[in-house]
């Protein structure tokens, strides 16, 4: 069941949601959340009610969904840093409710929660109204589900967090839905050399397409990180770690070249920890940077990528391998997983074949 919106709070009708590999951290128990939870933190559609002293969205409104809301008022917030509000992090994204401490679901009148304050993987949400971005209705609003979380991550990933510049060389280091847009980012970036590394020749292959000027498939390969460095042997200016397991995140390290950034995109399990060398890094000049949501600002940045969409300078459509309903949501993940599916989208007007 899903209660009405509270104070400051959207019912949003779901037109799409992305299935993202954050959701699949959940399914194989690398992130534990409170429980039950409805999945899904990527995705788009109408507001089909407001609640009270919402000013800024009205019913009819089309919106992405943004999987940091924000409270305003934080000393983040207020330093223009909405996607390190510390009251989404104390109050939402651990305890699965909304700004109010308590959650708009239930199941047989006991609570489930929200992920991460967006619970996409439904025909409705509600969520708080900074949790709604609103934007323009030409928009084709199933595929801008994906500037919800993937897109908009890595894009952001390379644009705010690494702020590539013209000519850097640029490695990236897995080929979904997250690191493809890294690609399409550092392309737009004008990035000299745009190597892309993954596990599976089709994703390769659309890197390719999407910006990337080499590619090394690491499938059963001995040493990843030499099988890279071959290419740019003086090491990189930026690294993207577009998958997150510790052995990425120290290959991302290993292959950064004098004055390098290695950018940690990918999201370990919980507790994980990394070795690097630091004696190695310092005296390199070489940095780490850690990347939440693209060090985006969603009001601020999702309408500037639906533009982009709009004006053909960014692709979703490469990106989306599939449009599944609801009922396939299970599914979706297994196939996220086993690696052969790209960004997939749950679409609730869809029926099920077998409903
Ligand atoms: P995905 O499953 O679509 O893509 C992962 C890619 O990595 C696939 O193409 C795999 O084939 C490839 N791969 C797997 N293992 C290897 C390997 N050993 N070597 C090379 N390639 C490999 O995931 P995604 O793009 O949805 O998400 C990627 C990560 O980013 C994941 O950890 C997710 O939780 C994280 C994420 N972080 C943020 C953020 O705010 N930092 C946002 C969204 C997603
Ligand atoms: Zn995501």
């Amino acid at each position: 069941m899903l209660a009405p919106p509270g104070p400051r709070e959207v019912e949003v009708t779901v037109a799409a949601a992305g299935v993202c590999h954050s959701d699949l951290h959940v399914t194989t128990g690398e992130w534990e959340v409170p429980i039950p939870t409805v999945l899904g933190h990527e995705g788009s559609g109408v507001v089909s009610a407001v609640g009270k002293d919402v000013t800024s969205l009205e019913v009819g409104d089309h919106v992405v969904l943004s999987w940091v809301a924000n409270c305003g008022s934080c000393r983040q917030c207020t330093a223009g840093r909405p996607v390190q509000c510390s009251t989404y992090a104390e109050v939402i994204s651990p305890n699965g409710v909304l700004f109010d401490g308590t959650s708009r679901l239930s199941v047989g009148g006991l609570p489930a929660y929200h992920y991460l304050g967006v619970s996409s993987f439904a025909e409705k949400v509600v969520v708080p109204d900074s949790g709604a971005v609103k934007v323009r209705k030409d928009a084709p609003l199933q595929d801008i589900a994906l500037l919800g979380c993937g897109v908009a991550t890595g894009m952001g990933a390379v644009t705010n967090t690494a702020q590539v510049p013209t000519g850097a060389t640029v490695a990236i280091i897995g080929c979904g839905g997250v690191g493809l847009s890294c690609v399409q980012a550092a392309k737009r970036a004008g990035a000299a050399r745009i190597v892309a590394v993954d596990i599976v020749q089709s994703k390769l292959d659309l890197a390719v397409r999407l910006g990337a000027t080499d590619t090394v498939n690491t499938a059963g390969g001995s040493d990843p990180a030499a099988d890279v460095r071959d290419v740019v042997p003086d090491g990189f200016d930026y690294v993207f770690d577009a998958i997150g397991r510790v052995t990425t995140t120290e290959t991302a390290i290993s292959l950064l070249g004098l004055g390098g950034a290695a950018v940690i995109v990918g999201m370990p399990p919980t507790g994980s920890s990394a070795r690097f060398d630091p004696l190695a890094l310092a005296a390199a000049d070489q940095r780490i940077l850690g990347c939440n949501y693209g060090s985006i600002v969603p009001h601020r940045d999702i309408p500037l990528l639906v533009d982009e969409v709009m004006s053909g300078g960014i692709e979703l459509g490469p990106l989306i391998s599939g449009r599944r309903p609801l009922s396939d949501a299970a599914a979706a993940l297994d196939d996220l997983s086993s690696g052969g599916a790209l960004r997939q989208l749950l679409i609730p007007e869809l029926a099920s074949a077998t409903s």
